[in-house]
């Protein structure tokens, strides 16, 4: 009997709490590089083109594919195999961040949750969506678009299959507008849940879609060789699994747990023993900007302070362009090394971080730049780290050197501003990475390529940390309410708030923009992105119970309400004679015996 008919049991697919609600789709560009510039340069589109980084071909096109021509080939190989392989320097990564960015604004057009990985790939959460379409279908003419993988011998009771042909129709549909409007063929796996989604995706590569019902899952899984192919499994966990011979997934189906809970914890046996049989309840997160900008350089050897100071440079000199286009001003910075161990004959990285003072950083009529000052303070900071990694009196061999900023500050301003209020969406961004990288625990899955061991230390000795200014109370409160994730900023203590850099057009833009918040908290799906603002219904609600049951419609109440009370008592006073309010609401500019009147903060949207 063919593996695939063996279906796990479905009866009780309702009584387990909607396990099988979900409808996950999960989007991979076809050779993503190689596409980028077929689309680029249409003389490409027809011959077998490999894209070259240093002397490896990170990836080609299925033409050169079908010459033997595989990802990560070292060039001389892939000439062998292919010697008309057209080659591509793919060393400059901004124009395929460029495209990856287009694609995730074309699926932001479905409102529906969509979480970036990587740069070719995207996870979207169409539950809702697939919900409201299945009032309207006829269930009888609901077929599966793309392939199955394999046909259920019964519906589900659930009716998951159902819900999953629809997710099937929108897949069709994202994919084709990705192709109409950007030109990219993708794949794209369709699932009730995230691991199935991923892993089912590249079954018929290129150009095509495979949809698994949850019944095959634990099937599928058994059909995978290896234990890392699934994403939360990492180098170390593959290695204590092999230690025990559980090499494939489906080795790890039948590995009793009592085994597995003697070398995890009991909570991670648990996980990997799901995760063997196709299952997974993490949730699909919203992307926003990445939580941390960085770049690395891999070589041969490198054993020379002076080589890693050219190399960290060179690292810093890209980064900076990066960082411009983000817009946000980095307030931490991380160097990673890659150390060779000649006596283990193998490598493990290790990765220090600082704070950095973002007065190092310069806003410019909206442009973020670096002065040569600030670019040597930042090369002395790095280096200072370098040399916390490196015991420079003995010999060293490096593999790797890496650079990233960690943490942004949105915007500045002052710690006695106005401003301040009104922009209670300043915060640092993400006190993330501060963890292990390597699979100690897998309590959330991690769908980023699976990482080498590694450490970082956070260092918090350095000079250049800037004192943190205190944020007024109420302000920090609805901050960590309403504008983070818990996981993002454990205390408003690590909250900081740095110099007044605003001129007066800033001011007046930050002050327009915090009004348009207002319509974008009532409305969250009127955005279909999650940002910083639109975890701010709760909260609204709050402060729309009592705080400012008085002030006109055009205030956002929940600004109002983070006012220091004199500040609430001289606008309520206002509001009460109507015609100093009318003045200033129609022109609050011209208010000539206030100029720099709080109302104009306050003025509707034009
Ligand atoms: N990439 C890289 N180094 C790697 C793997 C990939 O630089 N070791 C880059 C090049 C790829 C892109 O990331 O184009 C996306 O990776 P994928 O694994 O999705 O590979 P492709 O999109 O190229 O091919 P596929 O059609 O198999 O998805
Ligand atoms: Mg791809
Ligand atoms: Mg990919």
């Amino acid at each position: 009997m063919d593996d695939r008919n063996m279906e796990s049991s479905c009866s009780t697919c309702n009584e387990i709490d909607g396990e099988h609600f979900k409808s996950i789709i999960h989007i991979d560009l076809d050779c993503f590089y190689a596409q980028v510039e077929m689309v680029r340069n249409p003389e490409l589109r027809d011959v077998p083109l490999g894209i070259q980084q240093k002397n490896i071909v990170v990836t080609s096109n299925y033409e050169a594919r079908n010459y033997g021509v595989s990802k990560c080939m070292l060039v001389t190989d892939a000439l062998k195999v292919c010697p008309n392989l057209k080659l591509v320097n793919g060393e400059d990564l901004h124009s395929y961040r460029t495209a990856s960015g287009k694609v995730f604004l074309v699926l932001q057009g479905w409102r529906c949750p969509v979480e970036k990985l990587g740069m070719d790939e995207n996870f979207i959460d169409v539950t809702s969506l697939v919900e409201e379409k299945l009032k309207n279908a006829n269930l009888n003419d609901l077929i599966v678009m793309g392939q199955l993988y394999s046909e259920p011998s019964a519906e589900c009771p659930c009716g998951c299959h159902n819900r999953l042909k629809i997710a099937s129709q929108i897949a069709n549909e994202m994919r084709k507008k990705i192709y109409d409007e950007l030109g990219y063929t993708t794949c794209a796996g369709i699932a009730h849940n995230k691991l199935l989604a991923k892993l089912i995706c590249p079954l018929h590569k290129p150009n095509n879609q495979t949809t698994i019902f949850p019944q095959h899952g634990a099937n599928y899984m058994s059909t995978l060789t290896s234990v890392r192919s699934i994403p939360s499994i990492g180098s170390k966990t593959m290695e204590a699994l092999i230690s025990q011979k559980i090499i494939s997934v489906s080795d790890l189906q039948e590995a009793p747990l009592e085994i597995l809970k003697k070398h995890f914890s009991s909570d991670m046996a648990v996980r990997l023993k799901s995760l063997s049989l196709g299952e997974d309840n993490t949730p699909v997160k919203q992307s926003g900007k990445p939580q941390s900008i960085g770049l690395e350089d891999s070589f041969k050897t490198v054993s020379v302070k002076s080589e890693v100071e050219d190399k960290f440079s060179a690292l810093l000199q890209r980064l900076l362009v990066l960082v411009r286009e983000d817009g946000r001003i980095p307030v931490s910075v991380r160097v990673t090394l890659r150390k060779k161990d000649a006596k283990r004959l193998s490598s493990h990285r290790e990765s220090r971080q600082s704070q950095i003072s973002p007065s190092i950083f310069t806003l410019s009529s909206g442009v973020l730049t670096v002065t040569e000052a600030g670019q040597q303070k930042l090369m002395a900071i790095i280096m200072r780290l370098f040399t916390k990694l490196v015991d420079l009196s003995k010999p060293f061999h490096l593999t790797l050197v890496g650079l990233a900023f960690t943490k942004f500050q949105e915007r500045m301003t002052g710690r006695s501003s106005i401003v301040n209020y009104l922009m209670n969406d300043i915060s640092v961004q993400s006190v993330l990475n501060l963890q292990n990288d390597g699979d100690a625990s897998i309590t959330s899955m991690d769908y980023s390529a699976a990482s080498p061991s590694s450490s970082t230390t956070t260092d918090l000795s350095d000079a250049e940390i800037e004192p943190s200014p205190k944020k007024p109370k109420k302000v920090n409160w609805i901050a960590k309410k309403r504008c983070l994730a818990k996981e993002e900023v454990a205390s408003p203590s690590k909250l900081k708030v740095g110099e007044l850099r605003l001129n007066s057009k800033e001011l007046e833009k930050v002050s327009e923009l915090r009004l348009n918040s207002r319509d974008r908290s009532l409305t969250p799906r009127a955005s279909p992105a999650k940002d910083n603002f639109s975890d701010a219904s709760d909260s609204m609600k709050d402060l729309e119970d009592g705080a400012c049951n008085d002030c006109p419609s055009y205030v956002d109440k929940e600004v109002f309400s983070a006012l220091p009370d004199d500040m609430q008592q001289e606008l309520k006073s206002m509001w009460k004679n109507p015609t100093s309010s009318e003045k200033t609401r129609s022109s609050p500019r011209k208010n000539k015996s206030k100029p720099n009147s709080i109302m104009k903060y306050f003025v509707p949207q034009k």
